[in-house]
C-alpha cells in the first residue's frame, strides 16, 4: 500500500527532476533540447510571460487593468514599468526550472496578484506547465478588474480554439489545440477556479456576458507577437467604436462591459487573447499540456504539485544557504529567497540581431587630450544570435550585460550549478573569433525598443570586465571538492523523503545529487568547451586594450599596461564604472588600474583552467604573464604620495603622473586578490575602506571617497553611492584571503568583514521592507535605495553575503 501522497510525490519527482549533468553539459549553447530548461518564465521584461528556448515558438503573457472607470485601461499592466507604481512585485520563490511564485501589489487597481507557475517533465517536448493567477483586493472599495491572458505562436504550426463561439463570450473552460514542430501536439486550457467573484450579466442585450470569457483570435505578422499589448488595445478600441454605433447613452453601462475584446476569431489565427472580469477575490488556471507527456496537469494535480514544489524549494534553500541555522529569522529568510528568486525570474531567452559598428580605425587623433574619432559611423545589423542570460533589472535593463553576468552567476551557480553553466556557455558562444564580445546584448526588436538609439550600437574595440571567470572559478572549486554523486533506488528515495529537486535522473536507478558535488570528468568537459573562446577573449584584451608606458625601462619591469578604449571626457562606460573620475582630459597615454587588474585576474584564472585541462604550455604562459602584470601593478600604479593605487596619465612635459581619485578604483588589487596579505599596501587599503571620511559609510563601502572633490557630483552614479557588486567583492576578498591568511592585517580584515557584512545585509533588507524592492544602488548618506528597482541583478548577491558564500 502506497499512500496517494507518496505516489504523487513519486510521479512528480520524476516529472520535476533535473536533467542529468551529462545531458546538460554535452549540449551546445543554443540547443533547446535540455528538457528541464525548455519552457520558462523567460520573458522577464513582462510582469508574467512564458516562452521556450526556441527562437520562434509559442509565447504567452498576462495583462490586467482596472475597469471601475474608463481611466485604468489607459495604463494596461504588461511590461514591467516603474511608472506603473506597483507597491511591490517580484518572484518570491523561483527555482529556475520548475517553480515560479510571484506576487504583484497594484494598489491603484486595488489588487494583489499572485502568479504561481509550475512545470512538470514528461514526453519529449519539454513537458507541461501551468500557472495559477489569483487576486485579492488591497483595500476596501471598488475592485473590478479585467485580466487578459494571451498566447501567440511564431514559426510553423497551428493553434485552434475548440470552444463553441458565442458573441457574449465562451464558457469555461477555454480550450485550444495546437501542433508545431518543436512542441508536438499540445492542449491549452484556461479554467475558472473556485470562489471567483464574477460580475453578473449586464442587463443590456448587446453587452457581453461577463461571467463568460471574452476572446479574440487574430493573425499577427511573424515577429510581432511581442507587441501583443498594442494589438489588444487596438481590438478593444474597435469594440468601443462598434458600441458607439449602437449605444446611445454610455452612462448606464459599466466600463467593464465596454472595455472588452471583440469576441471574434479569424480563421488561421496564430494569436489568441482571453479576457476575464472579476470583482473581489478571484482565481483561474492556465495549463499547457504537452500531448507526449503521460500525465496531465489539471486543477487537482496542479495544486498538489505546487504544494510539493514549494516545500521542496524551501528545504533546498535551507540546505544550500543555511540561513536559518545561521540565525536569520523567517522574514529575513523570505527576503533572501525573494531576491534570489527574482534573479532567477529575471533569466530570459533572447533572440535576434544586434547593431555593431565595425568601421573603427584609430580612436585618437592626437595626444594632447582631444578626443577625436577618425571614422565614419557604419552601424550594421548582425545576423541573429541567441542568448540565455539573467538580467540586471526586469523593468529597466531586461537584457544581458557582460560584467553583470559574472556576478549573477555566483549566486545562480551556487543554487543550480548546471543552470549556471548553461548560461555561461551561451555567453561564451557570443565571444567572436577575434575574442570580442559586446558588453550589452540588445538582441532583437523587443530588446531594442527599450534602448535609446544612441546607446544601441556596440563597438568591437570596446571591452567590459571579464567577470564570467569568477563563477567559473567557483565552479572549479565545487568540482575539485566533489565527492561524487550518490546512486540510490527510487523506492529508497521515497522512503528517505529525498526532495524531487535533488533527483537528477530516473532510469533504473536514481541519482541523488548534493548540489555541492560534481562529476570531475563532466566538469572538465565543460571547461574544455569554453576554454578556447575564453583564451581568445583574454588575448583580445591584451591586443586591443594595451597601454603605452612612458619611460618603461626605468619605471616598469615589463610591458604589461592597459587602457580602456571608448572613453569620453565624462565616462568610461566600458569599465562598468561609468562616471567614476578618471584623468581629465582623456589622453592616449593613460593607464587604468582597474583594467590591468582585470587582465591579471584573467591570466590567473586561465592559468587555473589550463591546469585542470593539462594545458602545460598555456599554463606557463599565463603564469608568466600574471607575474609580469602583478609587478607592473606595483611599479606603475602605486602612488607613494597618495598611498593608493591610481590611474596614470601624462603631464605637459609628457611625463607620466598619477591621477588619484580614491574609491573603488583604488581597491582593485585587493578586490581581485592580487595583493599579498602581508603587503603594507593592504594596510593602506584597509584604512581607506574603514575611514568614515573616505569610503566607509554606515550603509556600506562608498564608490568614491567623501574627500574626493567629485564626491556625489554630476550624475552621482559611481561617485559616492554604494554598489552591492563591489561590496560583495570586498567581502569576498576579505573572507577568502585577507581575513583568513595570518599576518599583520588579518585582525583588521576580520573586523571590517564582520562590520561590513552586517551593515550591507541590514540596510538592503531594511530598504526592502520600507520600499518593497531591492535597488540598483544605495545612498551613502541615507542608505536609501536609488535608481532602478527592482534591481535583482548583482544586488541579489546579498543572499550569498548572508550565506557567507563567496
Ligand atoms: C542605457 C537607458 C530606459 C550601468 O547593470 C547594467 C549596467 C552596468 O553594467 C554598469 O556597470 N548599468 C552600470 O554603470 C545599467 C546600464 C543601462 C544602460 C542603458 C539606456 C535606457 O533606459
Amino acid at each position: 500500500w502506497i499512500p496517494v501522497f507518496m505516489l504523487l510525490y513519486y510521479l512528480l519527482s520524476i516529472a520535476q527532476s533535473l536533467d542529468s549533468s551529462s545531458a546538460v553539459l554535452q549540449e551546445s549553447a543554443g540547443d533547446a533540447t535540455n528538457q528541464s530548461l525548455f519552457w520558462g518564465t523567460y520573458r522577464p521584461n513582462l510582469y508574467f510571460g512564458t516562452r521556450t528556448r526556441v527562437p520562434e515558438s509559442l509565447m504567452s503573457g498576462l495583462m490586467w487593468f482596472g475597469v471601475d472607470d474608463f481611466v485604468g485601461w489607459k495604463e494596461i499592466r504588461y511590461a514591467c514599468d516603474q511608472n506603473d507604481g506597483l507597491k511591490e512585485y517580484g518572484y518570491k520563490k523561483h527555482d529556475g526550472r520548475s517553480l515560479a511564485i510571484q506576487t504583484l501589489t497594484d494598489e491603484k487597481n486595488n489588487v494583489t496578484l499572485k502568479t504561481e507557475f509550475i512545470k512538470v517533465r514528461g514526453g519529449v517536448h519539454g513537458g507541461s506547465w501551468g500557472v495559477r493567477i489569483s487576486g485579492t483586493p488591497t483595500h476596501d472599495g471598488p475592485s473590478r478588474i479585467s485580466v487578459i491572458y494571451h498566447f501567440g505562436l511564431e514559426g510553423d504550426g497551428t493553434i485552434d480554439l475548440v470552444n463553441e463561439l458565442d458573441e457574449q463570450g465562451i464558457s469555461n473552460p477555454v480550450r485550444l489545440h495546437g501542433d508545431s514542430p518543436d512542441l508536438g501536439k499540445f492542449t491549452i486550457s484556461i479554467e475558472d477556479g473556485p470562489n471567483s467573484n464574477i460580475p453578473g450579466n449586464i442587463p443590456v442585450n448587446f453587452a457581453p456576458d461577463l461571467s463568460k470569457t471574452q476572446y479574440w483570435g487574430s493573425l499577427i505578422p511573424e515577429g510581432d507577437i511581442w507587441r501583443a499589448k498594442d494589438y489588444i488595445v487596438g481590438n478593444i478600441v474597435n469594440t468601443i467604436k462598434e458600441k458607439e454605433g449602437v449605444i446611445e447613452n454610455f452612462e448606464h453601462i459599466p466600463p467593464s462591459a465596454i472595455l472588452t475584446l471583440q469576441n471574434r476569431v479569424r480563421l488561421g489565427s496564430n494569436f489568441y487573447a482571453f479576457q476575464k472580469v472579476f470583482e473581489g477575490p478571484f482565481q483561474f488556471d492556465v495549463y499547457f499540456n504537452s500531448e507526449s507527456a503521460e500525465s496531465e496537469l489539471n486543477a487537482g494535480t496542479f495544486s498538489e504539485a505546487l504544494q510539493l514544489f514549494e516545500s521542496s524549494f524551501d528545504d533546498r534553500f535551507e540546505q544550500t544557504f543555511q540561513l536559518q541555522s545561521k540565525g536569520f529569522d523567517a522574514d529575513q529568510v523570505s527576503f533572501a529567497k525573494a531576491i534570489m528568486s527574482n534573479l532567477l525570474g529575471g533569466i530570459g531567452y533572447f533572440y535576434g540581431s544586434s547593431i555593431v559598428d565595425r568601421a573603427y580605425q584609430e580612436e585618437f587623433e592626437n595626444d594632447v587630450g582631444f578626443w577625436i574619432e577618425k571614422r565614419t559611423a557604419d552601424p550594421q545589423l548582425t545576423s541573429p544570435n541567441v542568448l540565455f542570460t539573467a538580467t540586471p533589472s526586469r523593468p529597466f535593463f531586461p537584457r544581458g550585460f557582460y560584467w553583470d553576468e559574472g556576478f549573477h552567476n555566483m549566486l545562480i551557480g551556487k543554487w543550480d550549478n548546471d543552470l549556471s553553466l548553461d548560461i555561461i556557455k551561451h555567453w561564451v558562444a557570443l565571444i567572436d573569433n577575434n575574442g570580442w564580445v559586446a558588453r550589452e546584448q540588445i538582441l532583437g526588436e523587443e530588446a531594442r525598443s527599450k534602448v535609446p538609439p544612441e546607446f544601441q550600437t556596440q563597438y568591437p574595440h570596446y571591452a567590459n570586465p571579464p567577470t564570467l571567470l569568477m563563477p567559473i572559478r567557483a565552479f572549479i572549486e565545487r568540482m575539485v571538492n566533489a565527492k561524487g554523486d550518490k546512486h540510490i533506488d527510487i523506492g529508497d528515495a521515497i522512503n528517505q523523503e529525498i526532495l524531487p529537486s535533488d533527483i537528477i535522473s530516473t532510469n533504473d536507478q536514481t541519482v541523488i545529487r548534493d548540489r555541492h558535488l560534481y562529476d570531475r570528468e563532466l566538469g572538465k568537459l565543460f571547461l574544455r568547451q569554453v576554454y578556447r573562446k575564453l583564451r581568445a577573449n583574454y588575448r583580445w584584451f591584451r591586443r586591443t586594450q594595451w597601454g603605452e608606458i612612458k619611460d618603461w625601462g626605468r619605471k616598469a619591469p615589463s610591458h604589461e599596461a592597459y587602457r580602456w578604449r571608448g572613453r569620453t571626457p565624462g565616462h568610461t562606460l566600458t569599465s562598468g564604472l561609468d562616471d567614476y573620475p578618471r584623468p581629465s582630459p582623456p589622453h592616449p597615454a593613460e593607464l587604468h588600474v582597474d583594467l590591468i587588474c582585470w587582465v591579471g585576474f584573467m591570466a590567473r584564472s586561465l592559468r587555473d583552467i589550463a591546469e585542470q585541462l593539462n594545458e602545460e604550455d598555456d599554463f606557463d604562459d599565463f603564469d608568466e604573464e600574471y607575474h609580469n602584470i602583478v609587478e607592473n601593478i606595483h611599479a606603475l600604479h602605486w602612488s607613494e604620495k597618495y598611498q593608493a593605487f591610481c590611474d596614470l596619465s601624462v603631464d605637459e612635459k609628457d611625463e607620466s603622473i598619477h591621477v588619484c581619485h580614491k574609491g573603488y578604483l583604488s581597491l582593485f588589487p585587493m578586490l581581485l586578490e592580487i595583493l599579498p596579505s602581508d603587503s603594507p599596501k593592504l594596510g593602506a587599503i584597509l584604512d581607506l575602506i574603514h575611514d568614515p571620511n573616505e569610503l566607509w559609510s554606515t550603509y556600506g563601502v562608498r564608490s568614491l571617497s567623501k574627500s574626493d572633490k567629485f564626491f556625489n557630483t554630476g550624475e552621482k552614479y559611481w561617485r559616492g553611492p554604494i554598489w552591492i557588486n563591489v561590496n560583495y567583492l570586498v567581502l569576498s576578498a576579505l573572507r577568502r584571503k585577507y581575513a583568513a591568511d595570518p599576518g599583520p592585517y588579518q585582525e583588521k580584515a576580520k573586523i571590517i568583514y564582520k562590520e561590513l557584512r552586517d551593515i550591507i545585509i541590514n540596510n538592503v533588507y531594511k530598504e526592502y521592507k520600507r520600499t518593497g524592492y531591492v535597488w540598483e544602488q544605495y545612498s551613502s548618506n541615507t542608505g536609501r535605495g536609488k535608481r532602478s528597482h527592482p534591481f535583482t541583478g548583482w544586488t541579489s548577491l546579498v543572499t550569498l553575503i548572508m550565506a557567507e558564500s563567496y
